[in-house]
C-alpha cells in the first residue's frame, strides 16, 4: 500500500506546497493545536447532537454525502473556533500557491463537519474538482483540508487517497494497491488537490464515528461547494475579522491586473463596504 508523506506541525507553507505538488497530498501532524481542538470540539456538540440526517433534496446527492454521516456547515456562524483554523496563516498561503497561477484571490470552498457513523460505505472516488466539470485550466481550481478531530483510523473511515494521481489521466481507474487509508491522530490533517483521487473511506466499526473536517479553498471567481452568503449572513459576517470576511467571498473579486474582470458587487459596489 502506498503512504503519504508526513510533515510536522512546524512545517511552511512551502513544504506542504512541495510534497503535495509532488504527490498529490501530504499529512501534517499535529496541525491542529489541543486547546482549539477541544474548544471546537465542544462547539459541535449540540449541533452533531441535533443533527437530522442528510436531506439535502437530491436522492443523488444523499447517496455521494452518505445516509449514515452527518455534515454541517455554517461553522464561522455555528462553531466560531472554525475562524481560527480557516484563517490560519499556513492554510491561506497554501491555498494561494496551488490556485495562483489561475486566479489572485481565493475564497471558501467549504467548511464542513463530516461525522462518518459506524456502518457507512466508502464513496466513490473522486476529484473535487469534478465539482465543475466543464471547466478544464491548466492545474487545480480547489485545494481541500481534512481534519481529524478524534483519533481517525482507517476502519473508522480515514480518507482514501491515491498518491500522484493529480498526475494520470482522467479515466484511470485506481487498483486497491494504489489506494492508501488516512491514519490520523487527533489534530493531524491531510492536504490535498483538487486534481487527486480521493473519497470518504467506510465505517467498519460499530460504535465509532469519524469526525474530521474539511476546509477547501477554490478559486475566487468559482461557485463554491458551500453557500456561504446564507450560511453566514452579512449579520454575521459583520462580527468576524476581516479576513474571514474576504475568505468567505464577501470582497470583490479583481482580476484587472492579470487581464480578467471584477465579480460579486453588491449594487455594483465591494461587498466589503457593508462591514465599515
Ligand atoms: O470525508 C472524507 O474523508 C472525504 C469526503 C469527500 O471527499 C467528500 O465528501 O467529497
Amino acid at each position: 500500500m502506498p503512504e503519504l508523506q508526513r510533515l510536522p506541525a512546524d512545517c511552511t507553507a512551502d513544504d506542504i506546497v512541495e510534497v503535495s505538488d509532488r504527490d498529490g497530498g501530504v499529512i501534517v501532524d499535529g496541525w491542529i493545536q489541543p486547546e482549539l481542538l477541544e474548544r471546537f470540539n465542544a462547539e459541535l456538540e449540540p449541533w452533531l447532537e441535533s443533527h437530522a440526517g442528510t436531506n439535502s433534496g437530491s436522492a443523488a446527492s444523499d447517496d455521494f454525502l452518505g445516509h449514515r454521516t452527518r455534515r454541517l456547515q455554517g461553522l464561522c456562524a455555528k462553531a466560531p473556533s472554525f475562524v481560527e483554523i480557516m484563517t490560519e496563516d499556513r492554510i491561506v498561503e497554501f491555498a494561494q500557491a496551488v490556485l495562483g497561477p489561475i486566479s489572485p484571490t481565493i475564497i471558501l470552498n467549504d467548511g464542513e463537519v463530516i461525522d462518518i457513523g459506524p456502518g457507512e460505505s466508502a464513496q466513490p472516488m473522486h476529484r473535487d474538482d469534478d465539482a465543475w466539470n466543464f471547466a478544464r485550466p491548466p492545474g487545480p481550481m480547489i485545494v481541500n483540508t481534512i481534519a481529524a478531530l478524534v483519533d481517525v483510523s482507517p476502519a473508522m473511515g480515514g480518507t482514501l487517497v491515491v498518491p500522484g494521481s493529480h498526475r494520470w489521466d482522467t479515466d484511470r481507474v485506481p487498483d486497491d494497491s494504489e489506494i492508501t487509508a488516512c491514519d490520523l491522530p487527533a489534530g493531524s490533517t491531510l492536504f490535498f488537490r483538487g486534481d487527486t483521487l480521493h473519497a470518504g473511506g467506510a465505517n467498519t466499526t460499530t460504535n465509532r464515528h469519524r469526525r474530521a473536517l474539511s476546509t477547501g479553498f477554490c478559486c475566487g471567481w468559482l461557485r463554491p461547494v458551500e453557500n456561504s452568503y446564507t450560511n453566514v449572513p452579512p449579520d454575521v459576517a459583520a462580527t468576524l475579522p476581516r479576513k474571514a470576511q474576504e475568505l468567505l467571498g464577501y470582497a470583490l473579486y479583481d482580476a484587472s491586473s492579470i487581464g480578467g474582470g471584477y465579480l460579486g458587487y453588491h449594487d455594483m459596489g465591494d461587498p466589503m463596504a457593508l462591514f465599515d
